[in-house]
């Protein structure tokens, strides 16, 4: 029997006559078009402008509230917001999908065809800027003071595009011709400061002062996002910062006849935020970089001060109870110094009372262990770009190493370990130790990073400081991440349990108790098979490849990186594919491979998996020997609107990284919630969605993180498996012929040699047979229809931890210490 449907949709705001007027009126108020002339291009525009009539008021009512109950406010510092598209979301969450939809049809248009339009707002990498994204819709939703501050790219993520299987990276232009949802900000314009000299002067009292004089100065121009919570109700923003010179800098030169100098002054100034650095979990090093950050930090800080400011003019003595501000990763940790540097120069307040603020301000959130993404700047660099800086940090290190001195008299080894500055042929600022020292809290983003970060990362911070290092799991808006992306999957749930669980996602819990139920199973399943077809078309339209929906879709989506290990993944189609060239009987249930992942330009070895994937996938799609058992599709231009696409069609989630690797991962949450079944190690969230689902509704494999590190430290030598595997052996051995590769011999070999003379850092080999021989279980598991329908469904059911809603609950609980503000209409 069904439960009893509790009505909590969204109740649309105002009704499809209404809309349909809306519409109209932008098409031809807004966009000088009409009817009969408008392409589907100008339909979205309207569209878009109908719908940001309710967002704006709500963002008005908003900003009242909160300005008439002083409320204390969230900043979530990010140098990355994975937005993707927004229209669906805002009609979603005003209830006004439906009405949308209607009133274009009756305009003879598609919503469908509409959304299509949207360009993705890619202003982020991969996992840390899409967590960002779902952090700011579950912060409206909640109802909470929140505001993002980051970059406004003029170029995103690049576009990737596939040609002769390599990745090709075009640029991304997402607002070319305009974006409907940015407000420009004049009126809140900041100015940034970078090189010159520092002046020191002695003031009363002998009182030493320093001042900065600037070698360059650049405006900062704030455009506000709105984010729009489930029900519309409250309307935060998220506030990037775009670059521009500063109006009087150039004038002079100009007017003397230095046109081009004064151009050139715009061009580097306008440079900041040209473009997102497409590197992830690697450090950039490079000096934009660095200005990048600095100046989305400094304009946000200055933008913070100004509000509170206008509410509490120049007692600092609330700063700290009215703002706490998140550093998602170290990316905005140069703030620490910036907010120092305009408390004690510019507010002239003690260095204790400053860094007594400081540290009750700032919340560090770390998102990895591995030593390439932890950054570091050398010491002269930051002296160039922000010399009053590196003098503040070399303040807080001088201090801190009075600490560690307190905690371990004498111990030289302790403080080299520990120092903000790595002493070195060159002088590195380590900016890890920056946030945890400059912190009041520091979390990381899955039980087992968490523990990992205490244990091997920060072991003695977490000594000098207990309590300060703290977990937050991670979690995903299941408003995109279902309700929006899988209407059908959200409409069966509607039915079964109720409508409230986008609110509150624990109520999937409803859904385990038909798990069993043959007429659920069914139709759970039914809703699958059509998201199924619906991913077989565009892998047609996008590839040319039929691929047949009643095979296993086994979907691996995320950025490729060695760590992530696409290539154990590779090596086991091949090694499939091997069995059944030698024997034609092989008996496996049909399998589509489903990747998608772009690679860091620069990033060599990476941009080989993509190609070897694809050749792979050439040679196995087109060989009539394989009689459709198995087909590979590599989709291009993997980005959050086609994750839309492809996570509801998935049976099969691929998350195979190398234990204690993978921070968290969230992709595997999303894959979950629509009902697919893992495949991973124990790394990560996969260790929670195993406790949450249970081990008979997950295939875990492989070297657990005490394995890998025994492993390691008894020295690892993959060549074992090489000669110990004959499958292995072949497989490898594969790679460096030109069967895939024909005429090109070796084309392929840099993965052979990256696990074999470059001694498998990722332990692919050790891990093989582990994945080979699970997979060959989930081709039993599968093949038992009803035990499978019944593993999705729990899958499904069981996913209610994992709601960003959850992880936002525990920053205000364990950091933040928020209240919800109601909206007043
Ligand atoms: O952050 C995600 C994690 C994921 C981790 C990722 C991440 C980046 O996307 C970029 C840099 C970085 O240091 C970490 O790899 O495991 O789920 C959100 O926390």
């Amino acid at each position: 029997m069904n439960a009893k449907a509790t009505k909590t949709q969204p109740s649309p705001v105002i009704d499809k006559a209404a809309f349909k007027a809306a519409v109209i009126k932008h098409l031809h108020c807004t966009l000088g078009t009409d009817e009969n002339k408008a392409n589907n291009h100008a339909w979205w525009k309207a569209t878009c402008a109908a719908i940001q009539e309710q967002v704006l008021e709500g963002l008005r009512k908003t900003q009242k509230s909160h300005y008439l109950n002083d409320t204390r406010a969230v900043h979530y510092f990010s140098a990355e917001f994975l937005m993707g598209r927004l229209l669906s979301n805002n009609l979603q969450n005003f209830g006004l999908f439906d009405v949308a939809g209607g009133a274009l049809k009756e305009l003879g248009v598609e919503i469908s065809d509409i959304l299509e339009e949207e360009p993705d707002m890619a202003l982020g990498n991969g996992g840390l800027g899409r967590l960002a994204a779902c952090f700011i819709d579950s912060l409206a939703t909640m109802e909470l003071p929140a505001i993002g501050y980051g970059i406004h790219y003029e170029h995103g993520l690049f576009r990737q595009e596939i040609k002769s299987g390599a990745q090709i990276e075009r640029p991304d232009s997402w607002r070319d011709y305009g974006n409907p949802w940015e407000i420009c900000r004049p009126e809140s314009i900041q100015e940034v400061s970078l090189y010159g000299y520092v002046e020191t002067k002695y003031g009363e009292n002998g009182r030493v002062l320093k001042e900065w004089h600037p070698g360059s100065i650049v405006k900062g121009v704030p455009w506000d996002i709105p984010v729009v919570g489930y029900e519309g109700k409250t309307v935060n923003v998220l506030r990037l910062w775009q670059s521009e010179a500063s109006d009087y800098f150039n004038w002079d030169v100009f007017n003397a006849g230095g046109y081009v100098d004064a151009q050139r002054e715009n061009v580097q100034a306008e440079t900041i935020s040209k473009v997102l650095y497409p590197n992830d979990e690697t450090e950039a090093g490079k000096e934009l970089r660095l200005i990048q950050q600095y100046f989305f930090c400094s304009c946000s800080l200055k933008d913070i001060i100004r509000r509170y400011k206008r509410a509490h003019g120049d007692d600092w003595s609330r700063f700290a109870d009215q703002v706490v501000i998140q550093l998602n990763d170290t990316h905005p940790a140069i703030s620490i110094p910036e907010l120092m540097r305009i408390l004690v120069d510019r507010a002239e307040l003690g260095w204790d009372e400053a860094w007594g603020i400081c540290t009750k301000v700032f919340a560090y959130t770390n998102h990895t262990l591995l030593p390439e993404a932890l950054e570091k700047w050398p010491a002269r660099m930051i002296e160039k770009i922000l010399p009053r800086h590196l003098e503040i940090i070399y303040e807080i290190n001088h201090r801190f190493m009075a600490e560690v001195d307190k905690k371990w008299p004498g111990d030289n080894a302790m403080k080299a370990k520990l120092s903000i500055i790595e002493e070195g042929n060159e002088k590195m600022v380590r900016m890890g130790h920056l946030s945890v020292i400059g912190s009041f809290a520091v979390n990381g983003v899955a039980e087992m990073h968490s523990r990992l970060v205490k244990s091997s990362l920060f072991p003695e911070f977490d000594e000098l400081y207990p309590g300060k290092l703290t977990n937050v799991t991670n979690g995903i808006t299941p408003r995109r991440w279902l309700k929006a992306c899988n209407p059908g999957l959200s409409k069966l749930i509607d039915k079964k349990i109720g409508e409230d669980w986008p609110r509150d996602l624990d109520k999937l819990q409803g859904l385990a108790k038909f798990a069993s139920n043959k007429t659920f199973q069914k139709q759970f399943m039914k809703v699958k098979l059509e998201n199924k077809e619906l991913l077989a078309e565009e892998i047609r339209k996008s590839l040319d490849i039929e691929v047949d929906v009643n095979a296993i879709f086994d979907v691996q989506i995320k950025r490729l990186h060695e760590y992530k290990r696409q290539h154990l993944a590779l090596l086991n189609i091949m090694a499939l594919y091997r069995r059944i060239l030698e024997n034609p009987d092989y008996d496996m249930h049909p399998r589509v491979f489903v990747f998608g992942a772009k690679a860091a330009p620069g990033y060599k070895l990476a941009k080989d998996i993509i190609f070897a994937i694809n050749k792979v996938a050439d040679k196995i799609n087109n060989d009539p020997r394989v009689n459709n058992k198995i087909k590979v599709a590599f989709l291009p231009n993997y980005r959050v609107s086609l994750a839309e696409k492809m996570i509801p069609a998935a049976d099969v989630s691929e998350q195979i990284s190398t234990a204690g690797k993978e921070a968290s991962g969230t992709g595997n949450m999303k894959l979950a919630l629509n009902g697919a079944v893992t495949i991973g190690t124990l790394d990560g969230a996969n260790v929670e969605i195993a406790e949450e689902v249970g081990d008979d509704n997950i295939f875990i494999f492989g070297l657990t993180v005490e394995e890998v590190n025994e492993l390691k430290a008894n020295g690892y030598n993959p060549h074992d498996y090489y000669y110990k595997d004959p499958e292995i052996k072949a497989v490898l051995d594969w790679l460096e012929t030109d069967y895939f590769t024909p005429g090109k011999p070796g084309a392929l070999v840099s993965i052979k040699q990256s696990l074999l003379d470059n001694g498998d850092p990722y332990m692919v080999l050790a891990d093989f047979r582990a994945y080979s021989d699970a997979q060959i279980a989930v081709d039993a598991a599968y093949r038992d229809k009803e035990r499978w329908a019944e593993m999705a469904i729990i899958n499904t059911a069981k996913m209610g931890k994992f709601t960003s809603d959850r992880s936002i609950r525990d920053y205000v609980e364990r950091v933040w210490k928020l209240s919800p503000c109601k909206i007043e209409s």
